[in-house]
């Protein structure tokens, strides 16, 4: 059985969810309360942070090191492309993830500057978008379930204005059409 430790709240463990969604995958979660973290989930990551997935005694923590995992372990439906260089380039946008995650936290700490900074990077998403349907390329994938999770809280949470981004707009209004991309939008509203 698969189990994951989870906040509801953190984006990084819906990276995690979503995979899971997308695949089908049964699993249990043990939620956790970031504000009060138990001594125990240190045992399971020693950097206590979620997400950390545990699928029989293997644990392994990182949203983006699950996400690879569950994609080699449970290959259908497929998450990456099959063409090499596309992988690369999906994955290459996962690698600088924090291009754009550094920004966003700023942002949430309301330093000077932020907004603009988020702003350009979410434009260079739009570029890509511009070029192909999905940030993992042709279809659907990694790179795509890397980066909703902060765009969602961008739009909803932070009041980070995409209307001037249709490629950006377009994407996640596809996306959101997934289940498991919309339950995350309920736990977004919710949380
Ligand atoms: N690089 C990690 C980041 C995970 C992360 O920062 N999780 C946050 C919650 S959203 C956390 O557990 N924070 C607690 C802490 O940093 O002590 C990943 O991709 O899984």
């Amino acid at each position: 059985m698969i189990t994951l430790y989870n906040a509801d709240r953190c984006p990084y463990c819906a990276r995690v969810r979503i995979v899971l969604a997308e695949k089908a995958i049964e699993y249990e979660t043990v939620e956790l309360d970031l504000d009060d973290r138990p001594a125990w989930i240190y045992e399971k990551n020693p950097l206590g942070r979620v997400p950390v997935l545990e699928d029989d005694a293997f644990l392994l923590p990182e949203s983006a090191v699950i996400d690879e995992y569950l994609e080699e372990r449970y290959p259908e439906p497929a998450l990456w492309p099959a063409d090499p260089a596309e992988r690369a380039l999906g994955r290459l946008l996962v690698f600088r993830f924090d291009h754009l995650s550094k920004p966003y936290y700023a942002l949430r700490r309301d330093e000077d500057g932020a907004h603009g900074r988020l702003g350009a990077e979410l434009a260079k998403l739009n570029a890509v978008l511009d070029a192909q349907p999905y940030l993992t390329g042709r279809e659907y994938g990694l790179a795509d379930v890397a980066y909703i999770p902060w765009i969602l809280r961008a739009r909803d949470r932070m009041n980070v204005d995409l209307r001037s981004l249709p490629a950006l707009t377009e994407w996640l209004e596809r996306l959101s059409a997934r289940p498991a991309i919309a339950a995350e939008l309920d736990v977004v509203a919710a949380s």
